[in-house]
Formats: C-alpha cells, sequence, structure tokens
C-alpha cells in the first residue's frame, strides 16, 4: 500500500492532489513538519533531509514532490497524466524543475510576507520584489498558454498539476494576475478539477 507522509498543509498537498487524480488507495501519514516530527530519528531514516512529502510504495522511499509526482504519473497514469511521447515526458520535466527554480522562492516569499508571518514580521517590500520577479516566469507561462490549453497541449497532465501546485501558493501571496489572463484561466482551470478540491479538503480537516 503506497504511503504518502505529511500535513496536507504542506507540499505534501501536491501529491495528495496527484494520488486524487490518479484515484489510488493510500495511507496518509500525517507528519506535522511544524512540531517538529519531520526531525525525529524514525522520520530522517526516511528522508535524511527532515522535509515532507515523502512517499513509502511498497518499500520504495522516495522525496522531493516533484520527483514524486512524475514517479506516481508515470507508474500510475492511465488516463494520460503522464505523457507516452519522450519529447512530452522531457518538457513534464522541464516545466516542474521550472517551477521549482525559477516560480516557487519568490511565490513563497510573498506569501510568508502577506499572509503567513505575524503583521510586525512581514516585510512587504520583500514581497512587492518577489511579485516583480514573478512577471518574468508568468509571461512564459502566458506566452504558451496563449497557444495551447495547458502546458503539454490540449489535456491536463503532471505536468499541469505540478507547476499548478506550486501557484496554489500564488492566491495567500495576494498576487496580481490582470496582466497574465491565459494564466489565471488555467489555473482556476486546475484549481476547480474535483481532485485539486479534495486535496484542499484535507488541508481542513
Ligand atoms: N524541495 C522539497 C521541499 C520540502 C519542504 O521544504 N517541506 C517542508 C514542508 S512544506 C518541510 O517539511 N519542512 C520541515 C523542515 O524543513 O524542518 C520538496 O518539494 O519536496
Amino acid at each position: 500500500m503506497l504511503k504518502i507522509y505529511g500535513v496536507a498543509r504542506s507540499r505534501a498537498f501536491r501529491v495528495l492532489w496527484m494520488a486524487k487524480e490518479l484515484g489510488l488507495d493510500y495511507e496518509h501519514v500525517k507528519v506535522d513538519f511544524a512540531s517538529g516530527q519531520t526531525r525525529e530519528p524514525g522520520f530522517l531514516a526516511l528522508n535524511p533531509n527532515g522535509q515532507v512529502p515523502v512517499i513509502d510504495d511498497d518499500g520504495f522511499i522516495l522525496w522531493e514532490s516533484m520527483a514524486i509526482n512524475l514517479y506516481l504519473a508515470k507508474k500510475y497514469s492511465a488516463g494520460g497524466l503522464y505523457p507516452s511521447r519522450l519529447e512530452d515526458e522531457a518538457r513534464a520535466w522541464q516545466w516542474s524543475l521550472w517551477g521549482m527554480t525559477e516560480v516557487e522562492r519568490p511565490v513563497l516569499t510573498a506569501m510568508f510576507n502577506r499572509a503567513i508571518l505575524s503583521e510586525s514580521q512581514r516585510d512587504a517590500t520583500a514581497a512587492a520584489a518577489a511579485e516583480k520577479t514573478l512577471a518574468q516566469p508568468f509571461g512564459v507561462l502566458e506566452g504558451v498558454l496563449a497557444r495551447t490549453s495547458h502546458l503539454l497541449g490540449d489535456h491536463f497532465t503532471v505536468a499541469d498539476l505540478n507547476v499548478a501546485s506550486i501557484l496554489a501558493w500564488a492566491r495567500p501571496a495576494q498576487i496580481d494576475f490582470s496582466a497574465f489572463p491565459k494564466l489565471a484561466e488555467w489555473l482556476k482551470n486546475c484549481a476547480e478539477r474535483p481532485a485539486a478540491r479534495a486535496a484542499r479538503q484535507l488541508q481542513r480537516e
């Protein structure tokens, strides 16, 4: 049985969304990073980085959210979530790595300084600078999504899920999408998928 480690209000959300898209049976082990559980010896034996998400797929241990989702989609994809052409597979890796390197940090910076930190700790200048940084990668997404409905073409794949799951923080980060209408529409469509809704529900439990 697949085990998914990490509370849903962590990056484990991405993996829970993927598991729901794939219709997988899984055990959710709600390891809470905020209470130090990720630094306990038993957990460090699974992921020496002390971070969630981690999966245990019948004894195969894997960490790093994007790698986990690419693995799960490739192993269990029945409905085209994982591309069949080598070039499309490579583009799924491209978008996943790009999301982590070009988008995740500034979105997080904006979210922390506008929503997570206490009022006195927030740095409005840092949040504004982070949002400004996002204009470049958002322009890239807008250009692609002006030509195709999804990142790899005409249907939803792991590439969309991975990038959209990073951008799920854009709402609490209060990012203004008015200059990026295609991106805003794509993100809304991704977020409204039943599997995404079901994963968000887990954040409220
Ligand atoms: N690059 C990793 C980052 C994982 C990560 O930073 N997870 C956070 C929760 S969202 C965590 O477990 N932090 C606990 C800690 O660093 O002590 C991934 O995408 O899986």
